[in-house]
């Protein structure tokens, strides 16, 4: 059932990209692209400001093949290893198929002695990720140019990420800088030893309305928290 279904997401993600192909690429995704910005009871923002914060939790609304591609359909972390309570953060997005947790003070889980910067607590992020998945982030930028970003993280193993800009490659392979400690004796906390990459990023971006598409590229068994846009001077 679940190959099934993910056979099928992937026809639905083809059928996207020769759309997109067809149409003359980037100029023409944001007329055909089917996402929206996030939206919920707590965060009522929309389209993510740049400058400002950007949280990979709150990828776009719009599903499998549209706004994400994910390789479990479920979500591994909300109404997974965090159970469905009734609590927000448990059950954060539970339906969709990107994997979101969020950080924790208890037992030393994320304000660990291995992290190399603190975090606040309730952070959500985007983790189980795997090569080959990606989202979507509508961003509204106060005016057009270059931006960079610093990346809150955690990565067991090291890897790649890289960025898209409105359908249209816009970063080369991002190296992502490896979390992992031996000196940590517990195995699973591995991936909540968190980071900042500071400039991991630089792309070009529109006045007003852009699509950014965290691509996965290698290793995966990253924790992405959030990009920190900041105008680089012209
Ligand atoms: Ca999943
Ligand atoms: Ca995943």
């Amino acid at each position: 059932m679940l190959k099934l279904r993910l056979d099928i997401a992937g026809m639905i993600f083809a059928a996207f990209a020769l759309t997109l192909s067809a149409d003359g690429i980037a100029a023409d995704f944001l007329t055909v692209y089917k996402g929206i910005p996030y939206v919920d009871s707590r965060y009522t923002g929309g389209a993510q400001a740049v400058p400002g914060r950007v949280q990979c939790a709150y990828y776009d609304l719009g599903g499998e093949g549209i706004a994400y591609h994910d390789t479990t359909f479920k979500n591994e972390g909300s109404g997974g290893l965090n159970p469905a309570d009734g609590s927000y953060l448990n059950e954060f997005r539970k339906n969709e198929g990107v994997d979101t947790s969020y950080t924790k003070f208890h037992d030393a889980i994320d304000n660990n002695p291995y992290g190399m910067v603190k975090v606040e607590e309730n952070q959500l992020y985007v983790g189980w990720t795997q090569p080959g998945e990606w989202f979507n982030i509508t961003v509204d930028a106060t005016h057009a140019g270059v931006y960079s970003a610093d990346l809150l993280y955690t990565s067991n193993r090291g890897g790649m990420i890289a960025l898209d800009v409105n359908g249209a490659s816009a970063t080369e392979p991002i190296h992502i800088i490896s979390t992992y400690n031996p000196a940590d004796p517990i195995a699973w906390r591995q991936w909540h030893h968190w980071n900042m990459m500071h400039d991991a990023v630089k792309v070009k971006l529109n006045a007003g309305k852009n699509v950014l598409t965290v691509h996965i590229l290698t290793e995966g068994n990253m924790n992405l928290a959030w990009f920190q846009f900041v105008p680089v001077p012209v």
